[in-house]
């Protein structure tokens, strides 16, 4: 299957690459990894982000090349490739208007709530990673895998497994790795820049959460809210916001965690995750606009922190008890 896209790729020279907004490691390392493959067999490439890149991933090998969206689409592009971004608009607001009428879209992803835009689609929805997709085309079409790349894939699947841990890690993501340690990934450097080193701004908000956190529902369900404003008194930005999640789902027997977020636009901004397999928090995230996978999912809808939340949380405990211990 990975042909189609090979010939599509010869057929088209001047090839667009763009990933969700808020980049994470795998928008990010699929972003770059194929980017770099492209470059190498002669295409002339853009890679774009509506958001800056996260400091702790400025160290990849290339990153640089990722630049903010152009004001208009450049004349001579003839293919625009989304990695890692389940719906037309997680790519942000702008560059889904930018892109909107665009008439050649490929769309690669692993979100099984891939919402099937664009047209042409390699969606395999419950892969560890966008970035293993990637691995395995660049792979299937016998192209080299330099140290950056291979460094691009690495940070791409380990961040999306939450380094090895989340039960999306299968035999074939191990083999690729082992792979790509091969290609020369440094795994001591990466993973020490990645995971071990947090700027300050980052755990004045851990504590934060947690002297803030409830967990309720017998101990099943673990949630935070940040009110509008408070990021402001902290001073921190969005991006130390990202995995505030993964704090609060660490607490023992807690099932479903949520962080809920007050974006300050009249929007709230949601991540779920689950640690029961029964739950799946994509199912609940649809009910509410929004997607993602079982185990993870996220939701931005209208509305007050308040209301908001009292609507999310009902429904997770709704399926805590339908799910009991
Ligand atoms: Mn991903």
């Amino acid at each position: 299957m990975y042909e189609t896209l090979l010939s599509l790729i010869q057929t088209h020279h001047h090839i667009g690459i763009i990933s969700h907004f808020r980049p994470d490691g795998d928008a990010l390392g699929s972003t770059l990894a194929l980017g770099l493959a492209l470059q190498d067999m002669g295409k002339d490439v853009c890679m774009w982000n509506e958001d800056c890149v996260p400091a702790r991933y400025a160290f990849l090998d290339g990153v640089e090349g990722i630049r903010p969206l152009p004001e208009l689409v450049p004349a001579e592009l003839d293919l625009l490739i989304c990695v890692d971004t389940g719906d037309w608009k997680r790519l942000g607001d702008r560059a889904a208007a930018l892109f909107a009428d665009f008439p050649a879209i490929v769309n690669i992803d692993h979100h099984g709530t891939n919402s099937g835009y664009g047209h042409y689609h390699f969606i395999e929805g419950g892969e560890a990673a966008c970035g293993y997709i990637i691995y395995k085309m660049l792979r299937s079409w016998s192209v080299e895998l330099t140290p950056a790349i291979a460094s691009a894939l690495y940070t791409a699947i380990s961040t999306d497994t939450g380094s090895f841990q989340y039960s999306s890690t299968t035999p074939g993501v191990m083999r690729a790795v082992a792979d790509l340690l091969e290609a020369g990934v440094d795994v001591g450097d990466i993973n020490r820049r990645i995971y071990q080193e947090i700027p300050l701004s980052t755990l004045m908000v851990n504590r934060e959460v947690l002297n803030h956190m409830v967990v309720e529902s017998d101990g099943a369900l673990s949630h935070y809210s940040m009110p509008g404003g408070r990021k402001a008194e902290l001073g921190i930005s969005l991006e130390d916001t990202k995995d505030l999640v993964d704090i609060i789902r660490t607490v023992q027997g807690v099932r479903v965690s949520v962080i809920f977020e007050d974006l300050e636009d009249g929007r709230i901004r949601m991540s779920l995750r689950s640690k029961d397999p029964r739950i799946n928090v994509a199912e609940i995230a649809a009910q509410f606009g929004g997607g993602g996978h079982a185990m993870a999912a996220g939701i931005r809808m209208k509305g007050t922190l308040e209301d908001v939340r009292e609507q999310v949380l009902k429904a997770i405990r709704e399926k805590l008890m339908e799910f009991q211990n």
